[in-house]
């Protein structure tokens, strides 16, 4: 089956003005939507490969899906992980995964903002949980699909394309990642995740 660009859980002006109406309708409609029709075009090819007994083109829709389908789950991710008046600071079993690992939410902040702020390029912070290990764990994804653990959920992840914020915080990605951490982040929808990564 194909895969959809899911719908936003918020309008396109509800998050003003801390992420911006004319962002949001590019970054969702636009560039989301090209990841979702990259990996259902990759899948196609993969599944005509197969039927034809001709791998010739498996390198490159390796390379596809890893790209695209990486792209569409983080994206799918970061549109829940914001809310309007969101911010302030995580609470119950979020916080207390939190505090044992960096000791305070001041710091887990600091080291977050500091990964996705150095993401060379294109990319992503991201805070996951490892099962295996029952830890949390702060990436810096390159693009969509580079630089990950196997084996882990991610809770939150924090678009630092410059496609996501260029457009109202031009170079300025430290003000961008700080915005996002202090006036977005939906700490509820990341706690819930967290419930269900470790079910
Ligand atoms: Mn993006």
């Amino acid at each position: 089956m194909a895969h959809e660009l899911p719908p936003l859980p918020y309008d396109y002006n509800a998050l003003e003005p801390f992420y911006d109406e004319e962002t949001l309708h590019l970054h969702h409609d636009k560039h989301h939507q090209a990841y979702v029709n990259g990996l259902n075009a990759a899948e196609e090819k993969v599944a005509a490969m197969v039927k034809a007994g001709e791998f010739d083109a498996a390198k490159a829709t390796a390379r596809e899906m890893a790209f695209n389908g990486s792209g569409h789950v983080l994206h799918s991710l970061f549109w829940t992980n914001m809310k309007p008046g969101g911010g302030g600071e995580p609470t119950g079993d979020l916080m207390d995964e939190i505090n044992k690992l960096y000791g305070s939410f001041a710091a887990f902040k600091g080291l977050f903002l500091a990964t996705a702020n150095a993401v060379q390029g294109s990319g992503w912070g991201i805070l996951a949980y490892s099962k295996m290990n029952k830890s949390l764990v702060i990436l810096g994804a390159e693009k969509h699909e580079n630089l990950g653990v196997w084996g882990v959920k991610p809770i939150l992840a924090l678009d630092v394309w410059e496609h996501a914020y260029y457009l109202k915080y031009q170079n300025k990605r430290p003000d961008w990642t700080k915005t996002f951490m202090e006036s977005l982040v939906n700490w509820d929808d990341v706690a819930a995740r967290l419930a269900k990564a470790k079910g």
